[in-house]
């Protein structure tokens, strides 16, 4: 395999519903399509930087420039058979995770392709098991202006078929928003997201949350911590579930060792790729430690690639990969992804490579700036 050229995309794009986190509201989502010619096949990833450093450090500015001055010189021309070797090649740039993860999400895209498999089956190799053909998925709701406003959407939202709630939760709208959401839905299977909103000193507000029978709390403390995590989850029976602080495969291993939290919530984006995605999969498998696949508001290509790694045999709680209408009026694929409403499932795209058909003038619609970067001719 030699990618010979690539192309990225920088895209506007707006969301049917503004989502608000502890870390602010958006309204159009950028992201940067990786686009990766080689040998007559087309390979899509999409980079999933938000347009501000607030989830993580990166920006599409900062991805943008990572893709075009370091990631795509180095990969340009280089011969590979299988994605260990690209990652090789790129492994000493010092962080810079979903820069690089929208480029090998390109780059698996094209070795499915290749070898004639759906992206599920080639991220599947390692495993006896074949991918699962449906993944289990819930919804992740945005603050609301008010309690009533959060009901009425979730209300919604169960009515549609999922069968998982996420509720984001900040200072000053949680304990009660929580409680309130529990006692008009006694049994819904609930969660709270955090975004690292909180401190130490909130262990007391956490405690009060394990009367109220949820899967977990995700990211409730600092963004680069494991040690104050571990530290409030010897206080508490409901399971934290890291995603800001697990950002590689070694800190995944740490954090489990010092019990800083019982779940993991995976996105490729975060961790650098579906190849890293995947060893902290097989990492927490080894310790029985259940994983689900988290979301980045993605477009149908991120959210192809989700629910191909969302179908490996560890993912075994509903992920944050909800249906194209609760993100978009319109996608930059031809596909829109429904939800299976008995089962509270998506089906993984099984055809060669993500699955998916790109929308060309959807693209060229959103698009910001676009730039192709090709081998430098001898
Ligand atoms: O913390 O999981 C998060 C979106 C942007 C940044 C961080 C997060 C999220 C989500 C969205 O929760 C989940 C989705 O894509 O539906
Ligand atoms: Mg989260």
């Amino acid at each position: 395999m030699k990618i010979d050229r690539i192309e990225l995309t920088h895209l506007s794009m707006p969301l049917k519903h503004p989502f608000e986190t502890s870390f602010g509201l958006q309204t159009e989502r950028e992201c940067i399509l990786v686009t990766a010619y080689a040998g007559g096949l087309v390979g899509w990833g999409e980079c999933v930087a938000l347009s501000r450093p607030a989830y993580s450090y990166e920006t599409t500015g900062t991805a943008w420039h990572l893709l075009a001055d370091t990631l795509i010189p180095v990969v340009l021309g280089q011969g590979w058979q299988e994605i260990g070797e690209l990652v090789a090649l790129t492994a000493w740039v010092r962080g810079h995770r979903m820069a690089k993860a929208g480029l090998q999400a390109a780059a698996w895209d094209l070795v499915a392709q290749r070898d004639g498999v759906s992206l599920a089956t080639k991220l599947a190799e390692p495993y006896a098991e074949p991918p699962r053909e449906r993944v289990a998925v819930g919804v992740s709701i945005g603050i609301q202006p008010t309690v009533e406003e959060t009901l009425a959407r979730i209300a919604g939202f169960l009515e549609a078929g999922y069968g998982r709630i996420k509720l984001k939760i900040k200072p000053g709208r949680d304990l009660e928003l929580a409680s309130a959401t529990r006692r008009a839905f006694p049994e819904v299977p609930l969660m709270l997201d955090a975004n690292s909103a909180y401190t130490l000193d909130d262990a007391d507000l956490f405690r009060q949350m394990d009367d109220l029978d949820l899967l977990m709390i995700e990211q409730p403390l600092a963004h680069d911590d494991i040690y104050e995590h571990s530290r409030l989850q010897a206080q508490l029976a409901t399971p934290i579930c890291l995603d800001e602080s697990v950002e590689t495969p070694a800190q995944a291993g740490w954090a489990l060792a010092i019990d800083a939290g019982r779940v993991i919530n995976i996105k490729p984006g975060r961790v650098g790729g579906l190849w890293e995605a995947r060893q902290i999969h097989d990492l927490c498998r080894g310790q029985g430690v259940p994983v689900w696949c988290g979301g980045m508001l993605e477009t149908g290509i991120g959210r192809a690639a989700n629910l191909a790694l969302a179908s490996l045999p560890n993912f075994t709680l509903p992920g944050d990969i909800s249906a194209t209408e609760r993100y978009w009026e319109r996608d930059v694929v031809e596909e829109r992804f429904t939800l299976n409403a008995a089962d509270s499932t998506i089906t993984v795209p099984d055809r060669p490579g993500l699955g998916v058909t790109v929308d060309h003038k959807a693209v060229a619609r959103y698009t910001l700036k676009n730039q192709v970067f090709e081998m430098a001719s001898q």
